[in-house]
């Protein structure tokens, strides 16, 4: 019975997701990208990649063990809020030229919080870890977004911001390396976990070294021009939401092999 409401419960959630991806781009088809307009199309290619990967997490998240459907479900919630400012950022660039930054903010804000949230929920997956680890990721992440944005948007200088901000992803990154979390992660005995969350370990250090890296060029020495910015930035989130959720997907089908569906 539960089984049967959760599959319907999938394919409405799937029929959604298709849908809007439909009617946005209906949408779309109004507003003309040009054929050279490279960073346009780096929005276009992102967009359609984040879309068919939510399809995929949420139709693979049927298939893998239960302990672990929560981290797929998170990751497909990722590239699915991704797809939606993706589907608006992409309007603003290719209709006015300008960098939609409040927009990425507030994609930020949503799907940041939830991929460092990962982190806990694999670990739980596998073993008990304390809930404080899941507060304690979930706020530095806030910090390190809210102070970010303030600085941006010139509530308080670009500098405190900044520094601020840094501070808050370097806790984060004490946090995976030699902290609760870390150390959770080394004395777990699962293979395929401890491969996922070295993986996922180094998509935080190295891929997300590049928006405080835009932040710092962009806002701080104001040198780097806005077609750059923009391209880096839509790059790194391919990456880094996409190829960070197949990693979860990956392991989360190694430990189905090893135990049952
Ligand atoms: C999918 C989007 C992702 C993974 C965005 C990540 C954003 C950051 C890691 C931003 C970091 C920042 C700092 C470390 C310093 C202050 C400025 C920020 C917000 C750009």
């Amino acid at each position: 019975m539960r089984e049967i409401l959760m599959r319907k419960l999938r394919l409405f959630a799937l029929a959604t997701i298709a849908l809007f991806g439909v009617t946005s781009s209906a949408n779309a088809a109004t507003t003309i990208l040009a054929t050279n307009d490279f960073v346009g199309i780096t929005f276009w290619v992102v967009s359609m990649g984040m879309i068919a990967s939510t399809v995929f997490f949420f139709a693979e998240r049927g298939t893998v063990a239960q302990a672990w459907r929560p981290s797929v479900s998170v990751a497909g919630l990722v590239t699915g809020v991704a797809f939606v400012h993706y589907m608006y950022m992409r309007g603003i660039w290719v209709e006015t030229g300008e960098t939609p930054t409040v927009y990425r903010y507030i994609d930020w804000l949503i799907t940041v919080p939830l991929q460092i949230v990962e982190f806990y929920l694999i670990l739980a997956a596998v073993r008990k870890v304390p809930v404080s680890m899941f507060w304690r990721l979930l706020v530095a992440s806030l910090v390190m977004l809210v102070f970010g944005y303030l600085g941006e948007a010139g509530y308080i200088s670009a500098l405190l911001g900044f520094v601020v901000g840094t501070a808050a992803w370097i806790y984060i990154l004490f946090e995976l390396f030699s902290g609760e979390a870390g150390k959770a992660m080394k004395s777990s005995g699962n293979k395929a976990l401890k491969t996922a969350f070295t993986a996922m370990r180094m998509i935080v250090t190295i891929g997300w070294a590049i928006y405080p890296l835009g932040y710092l060029l962009g806002y701080l020495a104001g040198g780097v021009d806005t077609n750059t910015l923009n391209i880096i930035y839509n790059l790194a989130d391919f990456v880094n939401k996409i190829a960070f959720g197949l990693v979860i997907w990956s392991c989360a089908m190694q430990n189905t092999s090893v135990s049952k569906r």
